[in-house]
């Protein structure tokens, strides 16, 4: 592994960055998919007040965070004012008005710990979730958009490794590898760490934007307008990123030892979360923070097979990006 660390960026790398854009473009929602996602939202909107009159909804995730590819999901979160609302009671609820209007594969899943309804609008075949009062969802979906406007890299790596990620099937928690989520924590702490850095710390910086979500509190410089020149003095292409990113993750990254950390720009040691010893069925295979619930690890849902898988994979792709004279094929070959 040291031997592969000092291995130099190849020479031609730049000569990928023009069809790395290509990829990156190729993906990207049309603005109608956009404004068809806000009158669905409108739609729905007016369903809900008309049974609560209090109620408001707000996206997150993917649709909202500007990650999001064409013809993805959109996640919902349902606001109430009364936190002590019966979730899995509103949910059934809302289940019937959705149904009595027509809505196609309306599912709740009122037990789950997010608890969640699921469907399809028929008119527009948008995929839908809604959660209540998933406000900390809302608030990590506007830092991750935050970031993606001070440097235009950070959307075009997220993209990619997105696109792989979901290509090579290790984007499933449910199969135990990370979710979209972790993955963009780990593109923006790498951008982070670059020298020089291609995006600042934002959670370091002066206070402009402050949340309470219970019992967090969720604070952070959010004017990034001011911040468009932020990453100028460094000139590194998607392409040397891309390469950068998964040669760190095969060859770089301590995975015995460290966190990585959106909220601090770094990574450190695991022994000061006390992430480094086993308890229950956490085992911290791979540690990444939640930048506000900072007790939470995303990596928790790896385990000793996935992780194997999850390190496999980015060494194929390591390998890819330094020995492939056209890596387009393999590197995002489905699984
Ligand atoms: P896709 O395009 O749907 O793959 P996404 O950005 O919508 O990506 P997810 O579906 O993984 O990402 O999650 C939806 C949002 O829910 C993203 C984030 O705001 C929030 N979220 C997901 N997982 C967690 C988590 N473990 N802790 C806190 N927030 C989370
Ligand atoms: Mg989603």
């Amino acid at each position: 592994r040291n031997l592969k660390m000092k291995t130099l960026c190849r020479r031609d790398i730049n000569s990928l960055k023009d069809p790395f854009l290509a990829v990156f473009e190729s993906l990207i929602p049309a603005d109608e998919e956009k404004i068809k996602q806000k009158q669905l939202l409108s739609r729905l909107e007016k369903l809900v007040t008309q049974e609560w009159p209090e109620a408001r909804l707000h996206l997150y995730g993917s649709c909202d965070n500007s990650f999001g590819f064409s013809n993805s999901d959109i996640d919902i979160s349902l606001a109430m004012e009364n936190r002590d609302i019966d979730k899995g009671k509103l949910l059934l609820k809302l289940v019937d008005i959705l149904k009595s209007k027509n809505f196609q594969n309306v599912k709740a899943l009122p037990y789950a710990r997010i608890p969640v309804l699921k469907f399809v609008d028929p008119v527009t075949g948008i995929s839908c979730d809604i959660c209540i009062n998933n406000a900390l969802a809302v608030v990590n979906t506007k830092l991750l958009r935050d970031y993606a406007q001070i440097d235009a890299r950070l959307r075009q790596l997220v993209f990619i490794v997105k696109h792989w990620a979901k290509s090579r099937r290790v984007n499933e928690t449910y199969q135990g590898t990370l979710s979209s989520y972790a993955y963009v924590l780990m593109c923006i702490n790498f951008l982070q760490q670059r020298r020089p850095a291609i995006l600042p710390c934002l959670q370091r910086m002066e206070t402009t934007y402050s949340k309470s979500v219970g019992n967090v509190e969720c604070s952070y410089f959010d004017q990034v307008e001011k911040l468009r020149n932020f990453g100028v003095k460094n000139g590194e292409s998607i392409a040397q990123l891309v390469w950068g990113f998964f040669h760190y993750w095969a060859y770089c990254h301590d995975f015995e030892n460290d966190v990585i950390s959106v909220r601090t720009g770094a990574t450190f040691s695991k022994s000061s979360k006390g992430w480094n010893t086993r308890v229950g069925n956490d085992c911290h295979f791979i540690s990444i923070e939640d930048p506000f619930e900072v007790s939470h690890d995303l990596g928790r849902v790896v385990d000793k097979n996935s992780i194997r898988v999850l390190r496999e994979e980015f060494e194929r792709a390591a390998e890819i990006m330094q020995n492939d004279s056209s890596p387009f094929v393999t590197l995002f070959e489905n699984y």
